[in-house]
């Protein structure tokens, strides 16, 4: 049962109340509000480049002023107060607090994020930090200069290395306060979209070298869960964790080759993290899959057990499902062995600006797909929110009742799955400001605040009135 069921006696909605100590956030990420990018020391990260690289970004945006965030950190917390959150999620810009991505941290960078977290905590506000949501640092993506390794970006070992060295001092600095830290934010994206479709930084189209990247994203993560390990205090209370964003899959048709096709995918999207970091294995159907690519040679004795450290919990971010049949697809493909095999449909129903179906059992089908498969292991929704085409009225105010129906049935499904035994802790909205949308720059909207980009005023949309109230209240009405 949840609110948007009518109870089967009364025909009447019946409340969803979330578990005592449920956590409401919402989430953003660094190079898609701070702005200020070449100040205190920043250097360009890969999205600098790509961004300023022709026909890569709608309009030709660039995140050089984005919202404006580092510079409005005290108005932004003032919303975060007002949406009443319990948790705020962001992410450390890499080449803000570490500009050539080796050697010492820039404090000038490291201060931002003090002064943020101090601010959170004052606020009453439980800090979770990304450590890499896609902004490596320019210089590790270029080749290496002469007499060093550092280069060539994550297809090479080396950048898992850097990494966790940043990692190492980001936990230094910030690791008695910091609740909860996250290594990576949906690594199939910053692999697959940035070395294979190259949609994304740094806009790569070399499918092998995304398999290489994908690898060596998994072992970024546990040699940086290592070093957190060793940075934060001991006995810290603070809880490690991965996001990504799995994809629920779906068979066009219940035949063999459709279950097939969803077999495909689901290697190359979700089991390529999954088996490494919970079971420290490689998904064998995906290493068959992907023998004309490569070997996957790159993968060293002691990788896997580096990769599959113990964290505390795992992070989902889900936005829609993805529905497959046996057939092919336009390359290059973000799904490398798979162009020739596999075709995308569009899932059925309403959809958002992003042209993304809007269906909610695919987070239910995710939360209890992972309680059975990773009995014990808490879950977290890192990331759920819908873009919608919003606008201020003549009055001011910012109308979106489709994002709160969005967000309604979405909060019902995270409900309905905590029902049924999925041991999910907490609900994180995507995002709390409209913000630079990657290869769509700002012509998406995915914020419960509207951001007038000309002048950076901030207005409360009508989901973020309606999202105070549910984290008033712990559930829906
Ligand atoms: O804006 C992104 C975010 O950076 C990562 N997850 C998906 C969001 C919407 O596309």
């Amino acid at each position: 049962m949840t609110a948007v069921d009518a109870h089967p006696l009364t025909g009447t909605a019946a409340p969803v109340r979330f578990p005592t100590g449920f956590r409401w956030g919402t989430a953003t990420a660094a190079y898609q509000i701070e702005g200020a990018a070449t100040e205190d020391g920043r250097t360009p990260s890969i999205w600098d480049t790509f961004s300023r690289t022709p026909g890569k970004v709608r309009n030709g945006d660039t995140g050089d002023i984005a919202a404006d965030h580092y510079h409005r950190l005290d108005e932004d917390i003032a919303l975060l107060k007002e949406v009443g959150v319990t948790d705020y999620r962001f992410s450390v810009s890499w080449p803000r607090v570490q500009p050539t991505g080796q050697g010492p941290a820039s404090q000038r960078g490291l201060d931002f994020y003090r002064r943020l977290v101090d601010s959170l905590l004052e606020a009453g506000i439980r800090p979770v930090a990304t450590l890499y949501h896609w902004d490596l640092p320019q210089e590790l993506e270029s080749p290496p200069a002469a007499g060093s390794t550092a280069g060539g970006g994550w297809p090479e070992r080396d950048t898992a290395e850097r990494f966790a060295e940043y990692a190492h001092l980001v936990g230094a600095a910030l690791g008695d306060r910091v609740a909860t830290w996250t290594t990576l934010n949906e690594p199939w994206c910053a692999a697959f979209l940035g070395y294979a479709s190259g949609v994304h930084a740094p806009g790569r189209t070399d499918p092998a070298a995304a398999l290489r990247a994908a690898h060596h994203l998994n072992l970024a993560h546990g040699l940086a869960t290592r070093a957190l390990r060793a940075a934060l205090p001991a006995g810290s209370p603070a809880e490690l964790s991965l996001t990504l964003n799995l994809h629920a899959l779906r068979p066009l048709h219940d035949t063999p080759a459709d279950r097939d096709a969803v077999r495909r995918i689901d290697a190359v999207a979700n089991r390529v993290f999954l088996d490494p970091v919970f079971h420290g294995r490689l998904p064998e159907d995906l290493v068959e899959d992907t023998a004309a690519l490569t070997d996957w040679a790159f993968v060293r004795d002691g990788d896997l057990e580096t990769i599959s450290a113990p964290i505390d919990s795992l992070g989902i971010n889900y936005y829609n499902p993805t529905v497959v049949t046996a057939g092919t697809s336009d390359t290059p493909s973000p799904y490398p062995g798979t162009a020739d095999r596999v075709g995308f449909v569009p899932a059925p129903g309403p959809r958002t600006a992003m042209d993304w179906p809007v269906d909610a059992d695919g987070l239910y089908e995710l939360l209890t797909r992972l309680r059975d498969e990773l009995p014990g292991t808490p879950l977290m929704v890192t990331e759920n929110g819908a873009a919608y085409d919003d606008y201020a009225d003549p009055s001011g105010a910012v109308h979106d009742p489709e994002r709160v129906a969005y967000l309604r049935s979405h909060i019902a499904a995270v409900h309905r799955a905590i029902e049924d035994g999925a041991p999910v802790g907490g609900y994180f909205l995507w995002s709390l400001l409209d913000n630079f949308e990657w290869a769509y720059g700002y012509s998406k909207r995915f914020g419960v605040v509207h951001v007038d980009f000309a002048t950076q005023r901030r207005t409360l949309k009508d989901s973020a009135r309606w999202y105070a109230q549910v984290i008033g209240r712990g559930g829906l009405d």
